[in-house]
Formats: structure tokens, sequence, C-alpha cells
């Protein structure tokens, strides 16, 4: 079969749905769907796409949706609109029930985490349906690289929103994998907790959920992740967690992300990986502290798709978003074996960076605090370490 200097050549497909660029959070929301667009748009303009199939699928349908989350929640998402919320009455109770328009009337309507958005339902089907349509392709063995941008949305609970998400596509997705693969490794480099993962499998014995996470006091989502969350039942040791401070750098991270994910890999041989990139770990995050490069970003990719297991790549959180389509365009790349130019090509959103040098790495934060300090580092690796090594007994 064919090879590339870092192994054989890895079948990539990609998943993108234009109907996902126009979904508007608000004016003044920091989720901007149209940076999904952004990051395809300079995927095309490196070339990538000739690399890759394009997966076309059809929405997740609402039994696709039901079979995890909660029918009464799934049959508000399916008939709520903005009119209907503003008009206040049942459907604004209702969604408020449901943590979307928040349970409390005091919040300003203006930063509200989950607002009732138009077109809510079917922007749920499409990002939901690109995270099945990818997890049926490796389940089938078509590719070994399956990538969805727009999905990644971690936080959605069983029957309720929460942290700008309202289906969890991740959760549908390693479901389907379970139908073909015995064991699940899902490792989430968004700058938050993936909650709705963890919760979702926590209990589960095939099913290993690990997220690196920014874990200071009241950051979202507020007491979750800690050190010592380690999953029960079944489950036991199989729910990992990597708190960190703020200002954690390329170095620091992939110190602790290499020797876990490594260890991760060895005891709990899984069948198929699941990837949560969130760009929001990336430095000048507006909602994240770390200080992370794009390289330093996607060195967790590279060394995720070097063990040659069935991998799927999803997006996730990331507010500055130049920053973010660069680094999923870099990570498609990675996810193909290729080296970019960092020159960024002429293309329709190239004016959005101008402030990066029109190159696709811009620098970190120079002079940064960096809050981890090389013992926290150590102990919480240690620590890590000695609760994967119960699996290994
Ligand atoms: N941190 C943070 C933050 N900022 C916002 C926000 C800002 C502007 C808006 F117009 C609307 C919302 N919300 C939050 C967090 C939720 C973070 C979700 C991250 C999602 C992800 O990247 O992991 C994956 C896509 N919410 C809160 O902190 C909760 C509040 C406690 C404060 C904010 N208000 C709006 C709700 C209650
Ligand atoms: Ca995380
Ligand atoms: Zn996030």
């Amino acid at each position: 079969s064919p090879s590339c200097p870092d192994g054989p050549k890895r079948r990539v497909c990609y998943y993108y749905d234009r109907g996902i660029a126009g979904v508007d959070y608000g004016e003044d929301h920091v989720m901007v769907p149209r940076r999904v667009d952004m990051a395809h748009a300079l995927i095309r303009s490196y070339g990538l796409l000739g690399d890759m199939s394009r997966l076309r699928t059809r929405p997740a349908t609402y039994d696709d949706i039901s079979a995890f989350h909660d029918r009464g929640y799934a049959d508000l998402l399916g008939s709520l609109t903005p009119e209907a919320f503003a008009g206040g009455g049942e459907a604004e109770l209702t969604a408020r029930s449901f943590n979307i328009g928040e349970p409390s009337k005091k919040e300003d309507p203006r930063s509200v985490d989950n607002p009732p958005i138009a077109g809510l339902w079917d922007y749920c089907c499409r990002y939901a349906g690109g995270s099945l349509a990818a997890a049926r392709a490796l389940a089938a063995g078509r590719h070994d690289i399956a990538i969805n941008w727009s999905g990644g949305m971690h936080h959605a609970c069983r029957d309720k929103a929460s942290g700008f998400c309202y289906v969890n596509d991740i959760v549908l997705a390693i479901r389907e994998l379970l139908a073909a693969f015995a064991r699940v490794v899902y490792v989430d480099i968004d700058v938050h907790h993936g909650d709705g993962v963890e919760t979702a499998f926590v209990d589960s014995g095939r099913v290993m959920t690990v997220s690196f996470h920014q874990g200071t006091t009241d950051f979202f989502p507020k007491g979750r992740g800690k050190l010592q969350d380690v999953g029960v039942g079944e489950g036991l040791y199989r729910a990992v967690n990597v708190p960190l401070h703020a200002g954690m750098d390329d170095e620091g991270y992939y110190g602790l992300f290499q020797p876990i994910m490594e260890k991760v890999m060895e005891v709990f041989q899984p069948e198929a990986i699941v990837m949560q990139c969130g760009g929001d770990s990336l430095s000048g995050d507006p909602l994240g502290s770390q200080n992370l490069s794009i390289a330093g970003h996607a060195r967790c990719v590279r060394f995720m798709r070097s063990f040659n297991v069935p991998l799927l790549l999803l997006g996730g959180g990331g507010y500055t978003i130049n920053h973010v389509a660069a680094c999923w365009c870099y990570e498609t790349a990675v996810a193909l074996g290729k080296e970019i130019d960092d020159d960024i090509p002429q293309h329709c959103y190239d004016g959005y960076y101008q402030s990066q040098g029109y190159k696709l790495h811009y620098p970190v934060k120079k002079g940064l605090k960096n809050d981890n300090t090389n013992h926290h580092v150590t102990q919480t690796k240690n620590t890590v370490l000695r609760n994967l090594a119960e699996l290994a007994a």
C-alpha cells in the first residue's frame, strides 16, 4: 500500500456543509460558525480538497438525535423559533427549562450562552449528520481519518443545551463507532472540559474519555474535570482529567499530552480514536488563557495520528476566528501527512489574516506568565499515570 515518510498513507474523508456558515448566534456572541467556512476556504486555497474524499451526507434525523437525547428536548429543538421564543408563553418557558435562552430572565439577552437561534434544528442536524457520516466512514473501513470541523459540541447534555452546544454530535458519533469497534478513546484538547461526553460514558468500560482543560476556579463548566474525577463502575479509571492553569506553553502541554496519551493507548488498546480539536486552547483566545501555538496544538493531532488507529477529528471552541481557521487548515494538512507553506494563499477570506502577516503560524504571547509550575505539571502527570496503571494491573 502507498506510504508517506511517517508510515502508510492515510485515506482521509472530510465533511463540509455550507448551510452552517450562515448560522447566527447573535451579534455579540463569541461563537461564529462562519469560522468553519473560513477554514474550508483556506483548505481549498491550499489545494487540499483534492487529497481527500468529500463526505456528502443527509442531515441527522430526529431518530439519530433521540438515540442519545431526551425526546422532549429533541421535540423542543425541532419546534423552537426565535419568534415563538420572543412571543413569550409556553415556547419560551419550555426553551428556558432546557437551558435555551438561559433559565433566568435576569440574563442580558445579548450574552446568553445558548440563544434560540434561527434555523436551530437544521443547524444541529447538519453538524451532527457530519459527525455521524464521518463515524460511519471509519466504521466501514473506507477511510483511516475522518474530519468534521463543524462538530465537537462537547457540552450538550442528554436533556439540555450547554456552552453553545445543543446536540452532542460527539456522543452520537462514538455510539456509532461502538457498533463496529470494541473500544473507543475520546481525547479533548479544547480549553474547556468535555463534560457532556464524559458524563455520557462515565460508567462505560468501552469508552475512555480524556480531557485537557483550564481547571481554574469558576472556569466553565464550573466544578467539572477535576484530577480526581476518574469514572465510576465499569468506567473506573476510564475517565481522565488533566486540569491546567493559565499560560500553558507548547512544551509543557506536550510534556503532559505525549506520555499520558501513550499510556492511554497502551493500557486501553482502543480500536478507534475521536479527537475534539477545540481551538480555544490556542494563544490569544478571548475565553481561554493558554499559550499554545498552532504547531503545538497540531503536534497533539500528529501524535494521535501516529498510532494508525481509525481517527475522527472534530472542531469545538475557538473564538479568534482567523487563528481557528488557520489551525484547522493546518491540522487537515497534518491528517494528510502534508507540510503546507506558511504563506496564506490569496482567497476570499485572506483579509482576515492581515493581523498575522498573512502567515498561517502566528506568534504566541511572548513573556506571558505560565502559572503551571514544573512541580505542578510533574505531579499532575504522575497522578494520571498512576491511575492509568490501575488498568494495566
Ligand atoms: N468563559 C466564557 C463565556 N463567555 C460566554 C459568552 C460571551 C459572549 C456571549 F455573547 C455569550 C456567551 N459564555 C461563556 C461560558 C460558556 C463557554 C462555552 C465554551 C464552549 C466550548 O468552547 O467549550 C465548545 C464550543 N458560560 C459561562 O461562563 C456561564 C455564564 C456562566 C456566564 C455567561 N452567561 C452568558 C451565561 C452564564
Ligand atoms: Ca478539553
Ligand atoms: Zn471551549
